[in-house]
Order: C-alpha cells, then sequence, then structure tokens
C-alpha cells in the first residue's frame, strides 16, 4: 500500500507517466500534478462542509484520472476524517455539522470500497464491531476498509453491538481477529465485557481480541486482557497481520 510519501511519488510518476502515454491524455507534469491536488483538495472540503455529493463527484474525477481507492483514501479521506477530529473540538463540536461530515465521509467510503484491491492470498476473516452504546463509526469503517483491502476478509457488525452479538458472530464466522471499537470514554469498559462473554462462551482461546478508538490505549487493552491495540488504520493493518499470523 502507498504511504503519503510513497503518493506524492506515485501523483510525480502518474504525471510523467500521462505525458510518456502521448496522445491518450496529453497532460503535461504540471497539469496532472494540479488535477490530482484538485481532487483531493476538492474531496477534503466537501468532507469538511458535509457535502456527500461533492464527495462522491470528486472521487469519480479521481478515479476516471487514474487515481487509485488506495490512493484517494491515504491522501484525502483519512486526513479530512481527522481534520474533524481538530476542527470539532469542545465548543465547536456542533453535532449536526459533524453528523454532515460523518454522512460526506460515509458517502466517500461507500464509493470507494468495490475500488479497493485486495493485496493477500489467504483470507483472514476479522469480525468488527463499535460495542454497546456507541455509535460512532468512522474510525472503525476506515479500520474495515484498510483491513479489507490488505486482504481480509471483514465482516462488520455494525454499531451499538451487545457482547452477546459479539458472542453469535464470533460463533458463527469464527474469525481469526476480533476487532473492539470504542469513542466514548462511558463505552470503553463495554470491550472488558465483551471480552467476558467471549470467555464465559469457552471462545476467548479461539480469538485474538484487538481494540481501538479515540480513548482507548495500549494500557488499557492490557487491563481488560485485550491481545492487542492499535491507534490508527495504517498500525492495524501492520498488527493485524502479526495477530493472524500467531497459532
Ligand atoms: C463524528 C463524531 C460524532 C458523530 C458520530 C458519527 C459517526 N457515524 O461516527 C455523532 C455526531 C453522531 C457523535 C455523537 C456523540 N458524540 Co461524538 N464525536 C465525533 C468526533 C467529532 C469525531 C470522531 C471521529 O469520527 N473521528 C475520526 C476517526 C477517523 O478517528 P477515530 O474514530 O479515532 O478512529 C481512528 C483510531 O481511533 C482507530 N480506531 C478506531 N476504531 C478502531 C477499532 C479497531 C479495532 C482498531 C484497531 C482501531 C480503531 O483507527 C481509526 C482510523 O485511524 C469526536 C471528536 C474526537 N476528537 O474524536 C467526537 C467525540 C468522540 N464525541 C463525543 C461525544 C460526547 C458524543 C455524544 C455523547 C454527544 C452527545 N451529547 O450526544 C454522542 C454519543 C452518541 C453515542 N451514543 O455514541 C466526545 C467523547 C468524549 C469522551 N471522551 O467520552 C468526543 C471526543 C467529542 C468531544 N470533544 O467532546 N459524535
Amino acid at each position: 500500500m502507498c504511504s503519503i510519501y510513497s503518493n506524492l511519488l506515485c501523483i510525480i510518476y502518474g504525471a510523467s507517466h500521462h505525458i510518456k502515454d502521448e496522445g491518450k491524455y496529453k497532460l503535461k507534469a504540471g497539469d496532472a500534478l494540479s488535477s490530482r491536488s484538485q481532487v483531493f483538495h476538492a474531496i477534503i472540503s466537501a468532507i469538511l462542509d458535509g457535502d456527500a455529493d461533492g464527495v462522491i463527484k470528486s472521487i469519480n474525477s479521481g478515479l476516471q484520472t487514474g487515481m487509485s481507492a488506495e490512493e484517494i483514501l491515504d491522501v484525502a479521506m483519512l486526513p479530512a476524517s481527522m481534520q474533524i477530529l481538530d476542527k470539532y473540538q469542545g465548543e465547536n463540536f456542533f453535532i449536526p455539522d459533524v453528523i454532515n461530515a460523518s454522512h460526506a465521509i460515509e458517502a466517500g467510503l461507500l464509493k470507494l470500497k468495490p475500488y479497493t484491491r485486495k493485496i493477500c492470498r489467504k483470507k483472514e476473516k476479522m469480525v468488527i464491531g463499535t460495542v454497546e452504546g456507541d455509535i460512532h463509526d468512522i474510525g472503525k469503517n476506515i479500520v474495515a476498509l484498510y483491513l479489507g483491502y490488505s486482504g481480509f476478509e471483514m465482516i462488520d457488525e455494525g454499531v451499538n453491538v451487545a457482547p452477546l452479538e459479539f458472542v453469535r458472530a464470533v460463533e458463527e464466522h469464527r474469525p481469526k481477529i476480533l476487532g473492539l471499537s470504542a469513542l466514548l470514554t462511558t463505552t470503553m469498559g463495554e470491550m472488558g465485557r465483551v471480552i467476558d462473554a467471549l470467555q464465559k462462551h469457552n471462545l476467548r482461546l479461539s480469538v485474538k481480541v484487538l481494540i481501538g478508538g479515540g480513548p482507548v490505549t495500549r494500557e488499557f487493552a492490557q487491563q481488560i486482557g485485550a491481545d492487542a491495540y492499535a491507534g490508527s488504520a495504517r498500525e492495524a493493518i501492520k498488527i493485524a497481520r502479526a495477530l493472524a499470523a500467531e497459532e
């Protein structure tokens, strides 16, 4: 997968590639660079404005000019999602604006989903969900998308998932990893309840538990007996792969 730095290289490479591909695109290096960065900026500002149609329109132009879904995710969708953290802080946390921005992100993620490549041959299953009492799902959806195109078969249980629903999902799908997300200090304790429920149903040893979300920390993961913690979608790929490789 491309990092932001390698994406810059991709952009530059993409630009020179267009010049070589004479006649087809007739773009100069500067044109390609500016059209790509225009697309990224358009996506970011549409997300921050809560303009779902604008996000889809800009993603379409990006895809049409040859950008990959991963590139759009890395260079536009993820930074924009992180920017809402800065924009909607403390007294600026206007719920209607945040809901609109979230819908715009969701629309973009849905649009990109069919375009993400699967890059691992052997697929491990992972069940993911946001714990009971919590409806935040932007981070969880981004993690699911990243892990999906890293080769995991993702089963998304959605939001506000009760411990017994996670137990049922683990029984049904027999995943290698169970991913839990929580964004509220009042709901992060639910992660421990999910682990207790797995234990009660003799499932704890059959699945690795990976947790994440705003207030969650590595220490908290240790405290509740989770197997691992990841602070971002990018870190989740590395950690999920390591967990999947464990016996
Ligand atoms: C968007 C948002 C909302 C939206 C959610 C829409 C949606 N579909 O998700 C809405 C408006 C609905 C909302 C509602 C509420 N919210 Co809110 N919300 C936010 C906001 C602005 C952004 C969260 C977000 O999406 N971040 C972007 C993503 C990309 O980041 P992320 O979630 O952290 O995910 C990354 C990592 O954490 C990690 N990760 C996440 N999940 C997982 C899972 C796994 C397995 C792994 C490995 C990694 C991982 O990877 C992700 C990608 O890199 C935050 C502000 C903030 N600073 O976080 C407040 C915030 C989380 N909300 C807050 C509050 C208080 C609420 C409400 C209680 C408000 C109210 N009075 O009603 C309600 C709660 C409703 C409920 N029961 O859940 C507080 C929480 C305070 C606290 N510490 O408990 C925050 C921090 C705002 C604040 N500054 O006060 N919210």
